[in-house]
């Protein structure tokens, strides 16, 4: 399969807007795979599936992922937000049949990242951060921090979800924290 397939398998899925991110994630993968010397087929097909649950209403998602025995610890079923990454991963791996670990776990980590991520998780991560389609207060900012290291833009992603997070008084996941400490400490 290739991109004009995974774009027909996900515009059912999405609104017009996710729809946009999705290729806008995609083409942004594409681009640091390249600058990062990943591998690009893996980044866009990463990229272009990324949030194909996103628009699931969330009842729903929990019934799929029931169906799929995800089980849920009590930070996970609060965050609502998380569910589309597990249950994407899940989704691409039962009913599109990629069994690509690297994909897969971009995928299931997009939203919390992890320890030890790999360069596509990474590259994922970060695409969906800086994705064409994104306009927040930093934008830009982290723009520059990806040209110069994904590393350093990783880290940045995540100081702001958990400022974010924090700041709103939710739960943070055991990955993100995860994901902080091990990104700080790879930066020293
Ligand atoms: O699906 P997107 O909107 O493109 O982006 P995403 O999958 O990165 O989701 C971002 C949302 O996920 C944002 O509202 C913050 C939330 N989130 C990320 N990490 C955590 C989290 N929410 C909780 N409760 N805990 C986390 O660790
Ligand atoms: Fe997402
Ligand atoms: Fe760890
Ligand atoms: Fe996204």
């Amino acid at each position: 399969m290739n991109r004009t397939d995974y774009e027909a398998i996900i515009k059912p899925f999405l609104s017009q807007k996710r729809y946009e991110h999705s290729l806008c994630v995609c083409d942004e993968a594409v681009r640091l795979a390249k600058i990062y010397d990943a591998n690009e087929q893996k980044a866009e097909t990463a990229g272009i599936l990324h949030d194909i649950m996103k628009d699931i209403p969330p009842d729903e998602q929990l019934k799929m992922m029931m169906r799929y025995h995800i089980l849920l610890t009590d930070v996970e079923r609060s965050a609502q937000k998380l569910w589309h990454a597990m249950l994407g991963a899940t989704y691409i791996e039962n009913e599109l049949h990629i069994s690509d670990t690297e994909i897969l776990n971009a995928i299931r980590y997009h939203t919390t990242g992890r320890g030890q991520m790999t360069i596509m998780d990474k590259i994922v991560f970060v695409a969906d951060f800086i994705s064409a389609d994104r306009d927040y207060d930093g934008v830009e900012e982290l723009r520059k921090a990806a040209a110069i290291s994904l590393d350093q833009a990783v880290v940045d992603g995540l100081t702001f979800t958990i400022k974010d997070l924090v700041q709103a008084g939710k739960p943070i996941h055991p990955d993100t924290i995860d994901a902080y400490n091990h990104a700080i400490l790879n930066l020293q």
